[in-house]
């Protein structure tokens, strides 16, 4: 194959712009389109659950009040690399993904480690929590998921004393992602919180959307959401999930890790090396005339977390 190994490429080249342009490049000059096509498929009983009705969801006091994106707005602008990098690709081509029968492993530096199955994470008791999301590319929208919050899932495992991180690990299907042909992120996506910043209550697993279970372009069947953060911690399609002692290397990091930390919290005071963070499009809207609020306007419930931190060094 003509693609390079993630080790060569080099940062600068990790652009939305840039690698949209190498993805031109090496579908022109690798006849990749023939191998993309297999994302196509992929409607039969392994995906009947997603789409389904959810039954009547608890409101929750930590939404907030701002109108939420459109079903629409939300399902067919998405960020999921693995199925492409074009914000319409994953609507199309997550259609393949195989969510079912679908598991999470919980292990590592916890007494009880087990298995979730889907459909033990469906009997948690799920409330509709309505967020603010902040993508770092400088756009947000707002938006109601359905899930119920992570440390139930660690009341569960029981964390010992050395855990001090969480180490999420996604999906990797190379039979149904696309996308993963290409060397743009060591592959399966991985992502990481301090152990404060997941047991904290606005730290959710969600499984829905408005009423229904989360399409695939969301990040089905569950996936992370960590409102006061940039997106790309909000990983999506969980299959692996780790209490560990020391902080996990995540995907963006090791892809370039002089534009995003471990942290990557909201902030307007802190630019990506190549734009501003201060203002953001929400979308629908075109014009980046809103402004950044710090921790995504969460700084009321975590701004604690980070007392004494230097958050410019520690991004
Ligand atoms: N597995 C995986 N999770 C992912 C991503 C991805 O490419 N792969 N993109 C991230 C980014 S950059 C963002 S902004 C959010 C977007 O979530 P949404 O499309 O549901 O709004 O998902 C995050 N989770
Ligand atoms: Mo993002």
């Amino acid at each position: 194959m003509l693609i390079k190994r993630p080790g060569d490429i080099k940062p600068s080249e990790i652009t939305p712009q840039g690698i949209y342009a190498r993805r031109r490049e090496l579908i022109k000059s690798a006849g990749l389109l023939a191998v993309a096509g297999v994302a196509g498929i992929g409607t039969g009983p392994a995906t009947a659950q997603t789409g389904a009705k959810l039954p009547a969801i608890r409101k929750s006091s930590l939404s907030t009040t701002e109108k939420p994106n459109s079903f629409k707005d939300i399902t067919s602008y998405n960020n999921y690399y693995e199925f492409g990098t074009d914000k319409s690709d994953p609507a199309e081509n997550a259609r393949a993904l195989k969510v079912r029968p679908w598991s999470v492993v919980v292990e590592g530096e916890v007494k009880k480690p087990r298995a979730f199955g889907i459909e033990d994470l469906l009997k948690f008791s799920l409330e509709e929590r309505i967020y603010r999301m902040r993508c770092v590319e400088a756009w947000s929208m707002v938006i109601p998921w359905v899930g119920f919050e992570f440390n139930q899932i660690a009341k569960q495992v029981e964390p010992t004393s050395k855990a001090k991180f969480v180490e999420f690990v996604t999906a990797y299907q190379t039979d149904t992602m696309n996308g993963v042909r290409m060397p743009i992120l060591n592959w399966p996506y991985t992502e990481g919180l301090r152990i404060d910043e997941a047991m904290h209550p606005l730290t959710i697993l969600s499984v829905g959307l408005y009423d229904q279970m989360l399409p695939n372009q969301s990040g089905a069947p569950v996936r992370l959401v960590v409102p006061w953060k940039y997106g790309f911690k909000s990983g999506k399609s969980i299959v692996r999930i780790r209490f560990v002692e020391k902080q996990p290397k995540t995907a963006w990091e090791s892809a370039a890790p002089q534009e995003y930390g471990f942290y990557s919290n909201v902030n307007p005071d802190v630019d990506h090396p190549r734009w501003s963070q201060k203002t953001e499009k929400r979308l629908p809207s075109f014009f980046a005339n809103r402004k950044t609020e710090m921790f995504n306007g969460y700084a009321d419930q975590v701004a604690s977390l980070y007392a004494g931190m230097d958050l410019k060094k520690l991004y």
